[in-house]
């Protein structure tokens, strides 16, 4: 069980793994084991809740080891301080104090939101891209706790610090203008204009994000309940995009988890049917980055055209929908395509549950040229592929695989497809046991090798 868990978990979590290679054949689960373990993390996700319950005071005094916390009322003062000092803004300390006695937060409020500021305080200091992801996991687990308490307060007029960056939304529906770079806002419908390196996390309501790209910065977003409209949500240009939705059926329009030069976006969307709409280079793709786009829960339809879904040239594009019936449609290049050129590339296409359509043009469903890695995965469920040529595990000196592990499918391929090769590796593979499946133990070493070479700081 354990290296199939590992490679899964290479799959769905980018973590990878420094297990030695074809060292544990008679460890391999079947594909009993992999069913049931589909089954209990679905069990499992539906249970999980988001919000803690927690002692926000007690999370700010381990966060910060200050035990001037616990008494005073000075925490919220300290981390507008921290930001301040993080983003480059001179300030005097007596309008802060002012600020803050205007928005006549409780103790409570103010400890919640403090935990989250100093957590984001932490991601815009961090020195490495490592440092960066650990803070953001860390910002992930204060906002958890925080909202607890936030979610819990009504705000009834909306204030804005004296240097226009710091912002807390009333209950009303709000415009957010572009300037603002950290928002927390109480509920209602709002809309968020066009914004670059800035926090948001946004409690209730229906709300419309537009331009949400993020170059040469960060960019965090909470949004925890409602139907939202986003457009461009998760786009980076040599900067991080952090994108969270919590609840709702969504809709995402343009550039949809997309990273070039080095950035990094990410895209979690936990419930909901979503529909995702866009034009070419677009849901998880990746130039030169990291693109990763995870639908965990519902019923979606996603929509592009070329270099989408799971499209990368020299980067990581990640496209993981774990449960519903879903449809996906796009033309060439898509849905698990991976071209290396001078460099290193993958694509990883996972549909883990759920009777699924896939449409496709050219060079899609598995396809990897000039030393690139492009699997293809769908376990459960009876689902429908079509592409055209050069689809389906085809691969030009490079790896690609298609795998339905329950082989309920029908694939209709065209002329170098569903195996071919030249000069590469392709595996196609239907109704697969993985246990004694040299082809999948081959695929994983592969994704190992290559996963550690690309993040060697890891291992
Ligand atoms: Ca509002
Ligand atoms: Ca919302
Ligand atoms: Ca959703
Ligand atoms: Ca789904």
């Amino acid at each position: 069980m354990k290296k199939i868990l590992i490679a899964l978990i290479i799959l769905i979590l980018l973590i990878p793994s420094n297990q030695s290679e074809k060292a544990s054949l008679p460890n391999i689960p079947s594909r009993e084991d992999i069913i049931g373990f589909l089954f209990a993390l679905e069990k499992r996700a539906k249970n999980l809740q988001f919000v803690i319950k927690s002692n926000v005071g007690k999370e700010l005094l381990e966060k910060t080891g200050n035990m001037n916390y616990v008494f005073n009322d000075t925490s919220l003062k300290d981390a507008i301080i921290a930001f301040y000092d993080a983003i480059n803004v001179s300030y005097n300390e007596s309008s802060i104090e002012e600020f803050i006695s205007s928005l006549n937060f409780s103790k409570e409020v103010s400890d919640a939101i403090a935990l989250i500021m100093f957590s984001y305080v932490d991601v815009l200091n961090a020195k490495s891209g490592e440092e960066q992801i650990d803070a953001l996991l860390i910002t992930f687990s204060s906002i958890r706790k925080a909202s607890y308490v936030l979610l819990n307060y009504s705000l009834n007029e909306s204030k804005v610090d004296p240097y226009g960056k710091i912002c807390f939304g009333s209950t009303k529906s709000n415009v957010f203008e572009k300037n603002l770079t950290f928002i927390i806002d109480f509920g209602g419908d709002d809309k968020y204009i066009a914004r670059n390196n800035s926090f948001i996390l946004d409690l209730k309501g229906n709300d419309k994000y537009e331009n949400q790209s993020a170059i040469y910065g960060i960019n965090i977003l909470y949004d925890l309940y409602g139907n939202d409209t986003h457009f461009d949500a998760s786009y980076s240009y040599g900067g991080i995009n952090s994108y969270f939705d919590l609840e709702g059926n969504d809709k995402y329009y343009g550039n949809t988890a997309v990273s070039y030069n080095d950035g990094m976006s990410f895209l979690i969307d936990m419930k909901g049917n979503d529909i995702y709409k866009g034009n070419a280079y677009t849901q998880a793709f990746s130039k030169g980055g990291i693109s990763l786009l995870f639908d965990f829960m519902g019923e979606d339809v996603y929509n592009a055209s070329l270099f989408s879904q799971a499209s990368s040239i020299e980067g990581i594009a990640i496209l993981l929908d774990a449960y519903g019936n879903d449809v996906f449609e796009a033309k060439d290049y898509s849905q698990a395509f991976a071209d290396g050129m001078s460099g290193r590339s993958i694509s990883l296409f996972l549909n883990l549950q759920g009777d699924d359509l896939y449409m496709a043009g050219n060079y899609s469903q598995g396809y990897a040229e000039d030393l690139a890695i492009s699997v293809f995965l769908d376990v459960l469920g009876a689902d429908n592929y079509k592409a055209n040529k050069f689809s389906q595990a085809s691969a030009i000196l490079g790896l690609a695989g298609l795998i339905d592990v329950d082989g309920i499918g029908k694939f209709a391929g065209g002329f170098a497809s569903q195996g071919y090769k030249m000069g590469g590796i392709s595996f196609f593979m239907k109704d697969v046991d993985p246990r004694g499946n040299e082809n999948i133990i081959q695929l994983f070493d592969y994704l190992n090798l290559y996963f550690r070479e690309l993040f060697p700081q890891f291992i």
